[in-house]
């Protein structure tokens, strides 16, 4: 292991990277220098735009290079991780920047994550700090937080974002550590003088996972920037793009795939805003005048039905509408172009790495029906049958795949790397795909046992083990069940031991509640049944299960 990436990463073989290098898909620039190259070339440009405030980008990279002395300032070092929960606004932006000057590692948590969840993350990263909003949407999130330092050994500081009156004396205010600072020169420097190593993680994502929770995905600072170049190009973004971060931040989609980094990188404008909901998202795409958004399916539904009810505000700006996450219906994305305006782009992606794209000048018939095809000329793909031999294009199979902005491993997961990585490095996402003559990629089904609510993933394991908190639960399968709206929600069969009541709906939300899990992991349905129906090797079938919600869900009197 080369000496610049942390322990418990796993490193790209030095043949591979030496070919990234030389080929120069690794440029071995930092995420936060090439932005202030970007920023010094505009500076009096508006870069962010939340609500009624408007970020240049000399005030981005200023703030984001005080940010980054004051995190140092509070004893995180670089590699130190953070723990970031945070709504969408510029205070993300800025945080995120400080971060990556400082080279202290975000971990880029949900806004619904909760205690079972950022406890996890927090152990697993051994992060050193929290940042979260003080109250968001009726939940106190620094009280939260402060009971995660209480249990957790490395967690030491919160970093609150609120009115500063009203803060625990405890927390440190967000407002003051991403406060302009006195000295752009000197904090430059002495911004500068902290850089990361090119290959050291400039974040953790987090993965969908099949796991009982989820892993850490440790992207470097090279491939990072390798992602952003490749997603651009498909997106045909320049500095003249205005782009609505709608979808929560922290994920790769809208953080990477350009999303909210991609457009810094080429000089243009961000907007945040926290929810996706079409009359606040219409209103601000007219006023601002957004070219290009991100949305998954649910949310792209949402805004056509809603045009095509009111007919009210202009997407005329709309020059591209991303939309992945989950299986776009065909019968969607052909009245994306007609009904919004916008070239539909379908973005078949993973936190772990690679992502397809339709290109914009695709046949309509391809942008429609096909999920695309990888963003990146190194990019290798290899569909696999049951028997791990490659199967014919046109043939169902599982996607594997290697490239400069795939990483080996997960971080400090080396059991796991053995089920989810072959030998050679392929990463097996756990998606069926068919593979077209012209290379564009349909997603046909999964193999990987989770739930894609809305393009939130859900681990049926983790449900499953949640379950057996109610102690009349003998066994318990989760499995997705189709939804109009959302595509999949999730189904909870359930065998209840001898001789016990059997659990409703409302109970098991309850034990979730105390359980204290993100909300979207809440079952929407539970099934009752005498026995689970087994498979030839004993394992439960869920492929009958999730045939027999369908069945159910059709009746008249299903739902
Ligand atoms: C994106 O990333 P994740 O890590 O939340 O989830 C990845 C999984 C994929 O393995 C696949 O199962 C599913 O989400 N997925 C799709 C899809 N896009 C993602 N399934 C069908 N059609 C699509 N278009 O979801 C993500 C990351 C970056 C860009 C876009 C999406």
């Amino acid at each position: 292991m080369s000496h610049h990436t942390r322990t418990g990463t796993v490193p790209w073989p030095d043949d591979v990277a030496a070919h990234y290098r030389s080929r120069g898909y690794w440029e071995d620039r930092t995420l936060g220098e090439l932005l202030w190259e970007v920023a010094d070339a505009r500076p009096t440009q508006v870069a962010v735009v939340d609500g009624d405030v408007r970020v240049t980008y000399r005030e981005l990279v200023g703030r984001a290079d005080a940010a980054a002395g004051r995190l140092r300032e509070l004893g995180l070092e670089p590699d130190d991780r953070l723990l970031v929960q945070m709504p969408n606004g510029w205070e993300f932006i800025v945080l995120t920047l400080g971060c990556f000057r400082a080279g202290v590692i975000p971990v880029m948590a949900l806004p619904a994550h909760r205690r079972h969840e950022l406890t996890h993350l927090a152990s697993l990263s051994e992060a050193r700090a929290v940042a979260v909003p003080r109250m968001l949407r009726d939940f106190d999130h620094e009280r939260l937080a402060h009971e995660l330092v209480a249990e957790l050994p490395d967690l030491e500081h919160v970093l609150a974002l609120g009115e500063t009156g009203m803060l625990d004396p405890r927390s440190v205010p967000l407002a003051e550590v991403l406060a302009p600072g006195e000295d752009r020169e000197s904090e430059r420097a002495a911004a500068d003088a902290m850089r990361p190593d090119p290959d050291s993680p400039a974040c953790f994502l987090i993965s969908g996972g099949t796991t009982g929770l989820p892993k850490l995905i440790a992207r470097t600072h090279n491939d990072y920037v390798c992602n952003l170049r490749a997603t651009s190009a498909t997106a045909e973004l320049t500095e003249h793009d205005v782009y609505l971060g709608t979808l929560p931040a922290s994920h790769n989609f809208p953080l990477a795939c350009p999303g909210v980094l991609g457009t810094l990188l080429v000089g243009g404008r961000v907007v945040m805003l926290p929810s996706p909901s079409p009359v606040r998202a219409f209103a601000t795409i007219e006023r601002e005048g957004v070219t290009i958004a991100a949305a998954v399916p649910a949310v792209a539904q949402r805004w056509i039905e809603h045009q095509e009810e009111t007919g009210g505000a202009s997407t005329r700006t709309l020059r591209v509408l991303q939309v992945g996450g989950s299986r776009l219906p065909d019968e969607y994305a052909a009245r994306i172009e007609p009904v919004l305006g916008a070239r539909l782009q379908q973005v078949f992606g993973m936190a772990e790495g690679l992502i397809n794209t339709t290109r914009l000048d695709d046949p309509t018939d391809v942008i429609v029906r096909t999920q695309g095809r990888p963003v990146h000329e190194a990019d290798e793909i290899r569909i696999l049958d049951p028997l791990g031999e490659d199967v014919p294009d046109g043939e169902p199979g599982s996607i594997y795949t290697r490239g400069p902005y795939t990483p080996r491993g997960y971080y400090n997961a080396p059991e796991h790397n053995q089920r989810a990585f072959l030998p050679g490095g392929w990463y097996g996402s756990g998606d069926v795909v068919v593979r077209g003559p012209d290379g564009n990629l349909v997603v046909h089904g999964r193999d990987k046992d989770m739930v894609n609510r809305g393009g939130e993933k859900i681990s049926a394991e983790e449900i499953e083990g949640l379950m057996y908190r109610l102690g009349d639960v003998e066994i318990a399968a989760a499995v997705s069940m189709p939804d109009p709206v959302l595509g999949e929600r999730l189904c909870v069969y359930a065998v209840v031991k001898q001789g016990h009541r059997a659990p409703t709906l409302e109970d098991v939300r309850e034990v979730f509640a105390r359980a204290e899990v993100a909300a979207f992991k809440y079952p929407d349905r539970l099934e009752i049944v005498d026995h689970l129906p087994m498979t030839k090797v004993g394992k439960i079938d869920k492929r009958i299960l999730r045939e027999d919600i369908a069945d159910r869900l059709q009746e008249p009197s299903g739902r």
